[in-house]
């Protein structure tokens, strides 16, 4: 006795409902910080997997783990990113639903990771034949390719999503996976041409310098030193010790022919990636009657190759603009600084492109017409502080608001309402509701977003101090908006004056406008190699900027849209120390994530609440036959029938409650012996599911 209680001591439990002092944080933090030393980093709150990043191989996820895993339920075993995976296939399958599986947690946290782990357990159990095992290799693959495009180092991660990923795959009626589509979300496209100190441009750049063969890299007139790159200096950091770029290569490559990309198809890509490494190197200079002309002409020379564009039609984009006037189309020459950012906004350009391509190509090879069910993995990029923060942290934070307002929404808000709805009796759980930060940002007329517009439409040069005083203008007062000026017309030291601060859920942030208005070029050429619409060059900073930020904010609400019509469950990731080490459990940072997660009162909701409800007829209907009393057709009311029902099967009173149009029940145990029950009686007539197949909500 004594030995199993000093086990339970050192691990703590598996599932924070059974903890004893359930609304203690402390309690809460010391039974993850133990089970994390016992490299446990997986515990449940009901259904919700709370996970912690190990920073290690744990060698918990072979083949054998994975089997060890089907069919099970949750409470049989310990807590496993593959007991959701499985969970949520089986009722995929079972309730023919389709599922989600929402994987949220700060930068660095172990989102992506999940996610991949999630896939490769569907790739490793699901039935598949031999045409199918092409698709499920390509799902595998894609992510290879797409984290070599989308993904950087940042301080906060070595392998930093810097795009959004919502990834449905789709499940035949055998539950064989056939097919998949990704929808990707604003890629960080500034980092092609910047990078903060300590940080990389994306993977892809320094894979292809370090493992691409040399006749390649030399058609392609690069060489093999990240160093001479520009666009690779800049955070000073061409080499990460977690990463080997040169067997990386290797991967990506071999990825994308499983995805089926032809030769041309990697040639022309490679083209676009050496291109915005020369356009990088390309140099401006003033001419003799000042003109600003391009001083690097072997760049010029393989832009034009690579980019399959005339070499004057690119001299003249890069350092001229057309202007519309009247009519009249007119060319002016651009200044040394709008050359500059002339051609860092193609080079921009060209990547995002190329990017979008091959997100399109993916999915083109992973493409499946006909009847499926889906479970959608959403692996977005996590809230993130950095020094200097720019529009594209803020629309990744932004992003990270939505869907914890999907999740209050979902998992503590309509909980409480319908107990509330089906006159349950019901302490409520006070929690914070980020809401008031989604409409700062999204509210029409008054939001950030619809004053950015406002902004932007205006006659006349916008500036960014115009733009900050109309924030201020609107926004001021707000509880969750900050500027410099104080109240008392002092100055708030914190807040520097081109910039502002928001206060989110996760923490504060200051966001500098300094640039984010800047009014540039315009023109455009075409840039056949990759896409056969033509590539803006330069387009207006500006109208970008409101291109971006409403379009970002309209498919924001088209995904939270398509998460709503699913069936949700979620992995909650925590981050255990800022130093990216195994072992290091900072409480302080543990503690700041679990309140803005806000597990606790998910906990809470979770621990009054009930696992299961059903509707009264599909109750009756279901378990009639279990009841002399119910069986063959209950004629009265619908509540008196379920309460006959539940009264032969001996439920104690504190087991469940019956609502206006619901049978609540409290623990997953009571259905699970009902469900057995039926098992029992109705083996003959074949039960349309067991009671693993039954899931919590
Ligand atoms: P993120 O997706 O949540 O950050 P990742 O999934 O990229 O974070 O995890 C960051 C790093 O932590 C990985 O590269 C691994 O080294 C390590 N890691 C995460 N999960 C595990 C695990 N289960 N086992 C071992 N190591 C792990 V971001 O994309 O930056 O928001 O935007
Ligand atoms: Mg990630």
């Amino acid at each position: 006795m004594e030995s199993t209680l000093t086990a339970r001591d050192r691990v703590g439990v598996q599932d924070f409902v059974l903890l004893e002092n359930y609304t203690s944080e402390a309690a809460f933090i010391e039974n993850l910080r133990r089970r994390f030393g016992e490299k446990l980093i997986y515990t449940y709150i009901g259904s919700v997997l709370v996970s912690v990043n190990p920073y290690k191989d744990l060698e918990i996820y072979s083949k054998a783990h994975m089997e060890r895993y089907r069919g099970v339920s949750f409470y049989e075993i310990s807590p496993h990113i593959y007991a959701v995976s499985d969970n949520t296939y089986r009722a995929m399958r079972t309730e023919r639903r389709d599922q989600c599986i929402l994987i949220s947690g700060e930068s660095g946290a172990g989102k992506t990771e999940a996610s991949k782990k999630i896939l490769q357990y569907y790739a490793t159990t699901c039935p598949v034949t031999d045409h199918m095992s092409t698709i499920r290799d390509r799902l595998l693959q894609s992510n290879p390719v797409l984290e070599a495009f989308g993904n950087a180092k940042t301080l906060r991660n070595d392998n930093s999503s810097r795009f959004g990923k919502y990834m449905d795959v789709q499940f035949d009626f055998r539950g064989a996976p056939i097919g998949g589509h990704i929808l990707n979300y604003l890629l960080e496209k500034s980092r092609v041409v910047h990078q903060n100190h300590g940080e990389r441009n994306f993977h892809i750049f320094y894979q292809l310098l370090e493992g691409g063969e040399q006749d390649q890299l030399s058609k392609l007139g690069l060489e093999r030193n990240a160093q001479k790159y520009h666009y690779l200096v800049k955070g000073c950091c061409p080499r990460v010790s977690s990463i080997n770029d040169k067997n990386d290569w290797k991967t990506v490559r071999k990825a994308l022919t499983v995805i089926g990309f032809h030769e041309e198809e990697v040639e022309d890509l490679l083209n676009i990636i050496a291109s915005v490494l020369h356009l990088g190197n390309t140099q401006f200079g003033e001419g003799e009657d000042g003109e600003t002309q391009i001083t690097t002409e072997p760049q010029l020379t393989y832009l034009s190759k690579l980019l399959g564009v005339d070499g004057a039609a690119l001299r003249e984009a890069l350092t001229h603009k057309k202007l519309t006037a009247k009519g009249e189309e007119m060319i002016s020459p651009l200044s040394f600084e709008q050359a500059v950012a002339a051609r860092d906004a193609l080079a921009k350009a060209v990547y995002g492109r190329a990017f979008t391509w091959l997100v399109a190509k993916i999915n083109q090879s992973l493409a499946f017409k006909g009847s499926s069910s889906v479970i959608g993995l959403l692996d977005i990029y996590g809230f993130e502080v950095f020094q200097h923060n720019s529009f594209e942290q803020f629309c990744i934070n932004y992003c990270n608001e939505k869907l914890q307002q999907l999740f209050i929404k979902l998992t503590l808000k309509s909980e409480q309402e319908e107990y509330e709805a089906e006159g349950i009796t019901w302490e409520p759980v006070k929690y914070f509701d980020n809401k008031i930060i989604c409409d700062l940002v999204e509210e029409k007329h008054k939001g950030f977003i619809s004053i950015l517009d406002e902004e932007c439409l205006r006659p006349g040069e916008p500036s960014d101090i115009s733009f900050l005083e109309k924030l201020e203008d609107t926004l001021g007062g707000h509880a969750h908006f900050v500027t410099h000026k104080l109240a008392n017309g002092k100055t708030r030291k914190a807040v520097g004056r081109e910039e502002f601060r928001l206060i989110h859920y996760a923490g504060e942030v200051n966001y500098t406008v300094n640039g984010e208005l800047a009014n540039q070029s315009v023109n455009s050429i075409t840039a056949g190699s990759v896409s056969e619409e033509p590539v803006p060059v330069a387009c207006i900073e500006t109208r970008r900027l409101i291109v971006a930020a409403t379009q970002f904010k309209n498919s924001l609400a088209k995904l939270i849209e398509i998460l709503m019509s699913k069936e949700p469950s979620y992995v909650r990731c925590i981050k255990p120390n800022e130093a990216k080490q195994s072992g290091r459990f900072d409480e302080a940072l543990v503690r700041h994530q679990v309140k803005y997660l806000g597990l606790m009162e998910n906990l809470r909701v979770r621990r009054a609440g009930f696992a299961y409800r059903r509707r009264y007829e599909a109750f009756l209907q279901r378990y009639k036959s279990l009841c002399p009393g119910t069986w063959p057709n209950w004629q009265g009311r619908l509540a008196d029938g379920v309460a006959t029902l539940v009264q032969h099967l001996g439920y104690k009173p504190e087991e469940y409650k019956l609502g206006k149009t619901k049978i609540f029940i409290r623990f997953p145990k009571t259905l699970f012996t009902t469900e057995d029950a039926l098992e029992a009686r109705r083996p003959a007539l074949g039960c349309l599911t067991s009671w693993r197949g039954y899931r919590e909500r």
